[in-house]
């Protein structure tokens, strides 16, 4: 583990979200001791708390998107506040919230990286692309649009954060557990050339060809970010999620995942997204949530040194 500095940024929001409860996944992720877990692994955790932005209306989509105004606000807050951490050498850890606010983070690691002079990957842990357009969406919901937005296809209110359209190249993304995708969606997917391991993929391949595919191409210079959404997980062992899809990866795969992404130690950034504990069963998607997370922080169940 490269840096050592880990900055928790709670973002309590359900705004782009197609079920209500995302807004109670950092305080969840905190009663399941998140913090003070990490601190075990040799890790320094700061808490900022929680960013504050506007309330979640619950109203139809206009044009395409639900809450449009209300996304980009949160977004720009999320934006700076991960900007911030990254400039004083600190590992941010975003707390979501729903995952349309991996807009704000990615985008803010994205010009970090323009500063350092490095090059970004993103791993996007989901069962969904997140690649949808006002065009293509089914849902108006912007929690299934973000990866779109950051590569350039969205309003400006949403691309421009950030200040360089797009913020990101498709070509930086490497997406892994997908499968629920929309028509349009998944034509926009191929078109853009997204690097895409879905979970046929894994299920033929297995989660470690998969990662050392998807991990290829990182070097000392590299900054990793990793966008875990929850839904990427089985739901069986992950119910709290507003998205469920059926067949993702165990728990062993899940396991292995984050510690091949450990074992790079060029992780530089994470997004933790779409828990939802109103949906949740005793807290135990938030508590699997840490215990993968420490994998991810290198806490490792092997036996050889
Ligand atoms: N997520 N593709 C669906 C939509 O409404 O656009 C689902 C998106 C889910 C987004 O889980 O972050
Ligand atoms: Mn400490
Ligand atoms: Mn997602
Ligand atoms: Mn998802």
């Amino acid at each position: 583990m490269h840096n050592t500095l880990v900055s928790l940024i709670g973002a309590p929001t359900d705004i782009g979200a197609g079920a209500r409860g995302a807004s109670m996944g950092p305080e969840a992720l905190r009663v399941a001791q998140l913090g003070p877990i990490l601190e075990t692994h040799g890790v320094h955790v700061l808490d900022r708390g929680n960013l504050s932005g506007p309330a979640n209306p619950w109203l139809p989509p206009v044009d395409g998107y639900r809450h449009l105004a209300e996304v980009a606000e949160w977004n720009r807050k999320v934006h700076e506040a991960v900007y911030a951490e990254l400039r004083v050498g600190r590992l941010p850890i975003l707390l979501g919230g729903d995952h349309c606010l991996g807009l704000g983070s990615i985008s803010a690691v994205a010009r970090h990286c323009r500063d350092a002079g490095k090059k970004l990957r993103v791993l996007w842990l989901d069962a969904h692309a997140d690649f949808n357009t006002s065009a293509l969406t089914p849902s108006g919901n912007i929690h299934g649009m973000p990866v779109a937005c950051l590569c350039g296809h969205g309003p400006q209110e949403l691309t421009g954060i950030g200040g360089q359209v797009p913020a990101i190249s498709p070509k930086w993304v490497r997406q892994i557990g997908i499968r629920s995708v929309d028509p349009g969606e998944k034509r926009f997917v191929h078109e853009q050339g997204l690097e895409v391991f879905d979970m046929r993929f894994i299920d033929e391949m297995g989660m470690r060809h998969t990662m050392e595919l998807a991990l290829a191409t990182l070097d000392a210079n590299t900054h990793l970010h990793v966008s875990f959404d929850v839904d990427f997980l089985d739901p069986d062992i992950a119910p709290g999620v507003g998205t469920t899809v059926p067949g993702g990866p165990t728990y062993r795969e899940a396991q292995l995942c984050m510690e091949m992404i450990a074992d790079t130690g060029r992780l530089g950034s994470l997004d933790v997204m779409e828990l939802n504990p109103a949906l949740d069963v005793r807290n135990k998607t938030a508590a699997l949530a840490v215990d993968l997370i420490e994998s991810l922080f290198g806490k490792s169940t092997l036996m050889r040194a």
